[in-house]
């Protein structure tokens, strides 16, 4: 297992379309250990392939509170096969956009199908954080971020800000 380096925003790499997974094997096993320990060591709740540059459509999870117990969720090829019409609003944080927090609706429920962590297929009815969780790691399968839902100024002003300190963390 390996901590890996989370791709920030702006980087076109997090723009791209992750690819299905054929199979569940040994790689994609591996590739999932190696989410799961950069997410803990980030401290995160959720991390998409994407986000350390693998274009495969695989998600890791862990929403437990209790460092010592934890709880890791494993998706490939998930796929909403329902979500509901009422909304839930959470103040959203990603990885890629770092130190970066905005309120973002959402389908309050869902129900994802995909294959765990041995390739089998499963169906999981989610609501609360985990449901937002799954959206917001689902929009990274399509290349999306949570501040494309914000206003093209407020979206803007963050881009410039990463941008800024991007560009101070190159020594030349
Ligand atoms: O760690 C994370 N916290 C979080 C909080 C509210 C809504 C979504 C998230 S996901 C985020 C980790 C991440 O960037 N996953 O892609
Ligand atoms: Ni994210």
């Amino acid at each position: 297992m390996a901590v890996k380096t989370i791709l920030t925003e702006p980087n076109k790499l997090l723009r791209q379309i992750s690819k299905p997974v054929k199979e569940v094997g040994r790689e994609e096993m591996q590739l999932m250990d190696d989410m799961l320990e950069t997410m803990y060591a980030a401290n995160g709740i959720g991390l998409a392939a994407i986000q350390i540059g693998v274009p495969k459509r695989i998600i890791v999870m862990d929403l437990s509170k209790d460092e010592n117990k934890k709880e890791p969720l494993y998706f490939v090829n998930p796929v909403i096969k329902k979500s509901d019409s009422s909304k839930s609003t959470y103040e959203e944080g990603c990885l890629s956009v770092p130190n970066q927090f905005a309120e973002i609706d959402r389908p309050k429920k869902c129900e994802v199908e995909y294959l765990d962590y041995n390739g089998e297929k499963k169906l999981l009815k989610a609501e609360g954080l985990l449901a937002t969780c799954i959206q917001h790691e689902m929009d990274h399968l399509e290349g999306i971020l949570f501040i494309d839902y914000l206003s093209k100024l407020k979206k803007s002003m963050i881009i410039k800000k990463l941008s800024k300190a991007k560009s101070t963390r190159i020594v030349v």
